[in-house]
Order: structure tokens, then C-alpha cells, then sequence
């Protein structure tokens, strides 16, 4: 059966590309979706997307997911550090989510290398850039194939 994957973006991230390129890079969000949906297509995977800037939405569209996706991959952007509404719509629906970020968080301000979400994550990628989204799909068909 096609697996449907949904992918979710954080606040400001549709500013992708037009903006911060030293941290965030060049690539805009249309760019990011269009490699996912490669990806996504040549293993028969089906993609849904979401950005918002708004906590409740995105706890809106995990908790929407449950019904028909089978896994979430996720770029909470600055919900990492703080939501708990986000870990804990996780934790309620139990889906299986891989956690992505474009900058390595580890080697930024000591505010963000905590995550509320990792350790309810299958896994974390960080650093790669967008790569990061694409190792981290990859990553979450694999799992979910298994
Ligand atoms: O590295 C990441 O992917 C982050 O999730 C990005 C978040 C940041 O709060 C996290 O600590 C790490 C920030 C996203 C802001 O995105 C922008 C994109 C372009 C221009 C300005 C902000």
C-alpha cells in the first residue's frame, strides 16, 4: 500500500531563500517540497504539506495526520525548543516522526540545542541543510517500510 507521509514546516520558514541565506541557505521552501516529492515518488511514498507560523495549526494538522498518514516528517523551526503542545500532539497520536533541521542546532546558541521533540522522534538530522529533509525522508520510509 502507498504510504502517506505528511511533511510540516514551522514558523517562518516560508521565508526560506529570501532571507538569513548564511544560516538557512538559498533553497526556498518550493524547492525543498519539489526534491521531497522526487524522492517521495520514486519509492511510491505520497507527500502532504503544511508551513505555518502558528502553534495550534500544527497541532491541528498532527492530530488531523493520525486518521490518514502514516508518518510525519517535521522541521518545527523554534517550536523545537519551546512547544510542548507540539510533543505532547505527538505523543497523543502517537505517530512516527523524524525530526529535521537546516542548521546544525548543536553548534548555535545553547538555547538551541535542546529539542521538546527528540526524544519522542525515530530520529533527528541536523546540519545538512536541505539535505536534511531528504535524508530525514528517506530515513522515515525506510523505518515505516520495516
Ligand atoms: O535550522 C533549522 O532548521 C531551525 O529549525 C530553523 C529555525 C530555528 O529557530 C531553529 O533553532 C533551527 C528558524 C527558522 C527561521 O527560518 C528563516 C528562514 C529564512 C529567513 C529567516 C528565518
Amino acid at each position: 500500500m502507498q504510504q502517506r507521509i505528511l511533511i510540516l514546516h514551522g514558523p517562518n520558514l516560508n521565508l526560506l531563500g529570501s532571507r538569513e541565506p548564511d544560516h538557512y541557505g538559498a533553497a526556498t521552501l518550493d524547492d525543498i517540497t519539489a526534491e521531497l516529492e522526487r524522492i517521495a515518488a520514486a519509492r511510491s511514498a505520497m507527500l502532504e504539506h503544511f508551513q505555518s507560523n502558528h502553534e495550534g495549526q500544527l497541532v491541528d494538522r498532527i492530530q488531523e495526520a493520525a486518521s490518514r498518514c502514516a508518518g510525519v516528517l517535521i522541521n518545527p523551526a523554534a517550536y523545537t525548543h519551546t512547544s510542548i503542545a507540539i510533543r505532547d500532539a505527538f505523543s497523543a497520536t502517537r505517530l512516527p516522526f523524524v525530526e529535521v533541521h537546516l542548521s546544525n542546532v548543536h553548534a548555535r546558541e545553547p538555547f538551541r540545542h535542546h529539542s521538546k521533540l527528540a526524544d519522542l522522534a525515530i530520529g533527528q538530522v541536523v546540519g545538512f541543510g536541505p539535505a536534511s529533509y531528504y535524508l530525514g525522508l528517506q530515513g522515515l520510509i525506510r523505518y515505516l517500510s520495516s
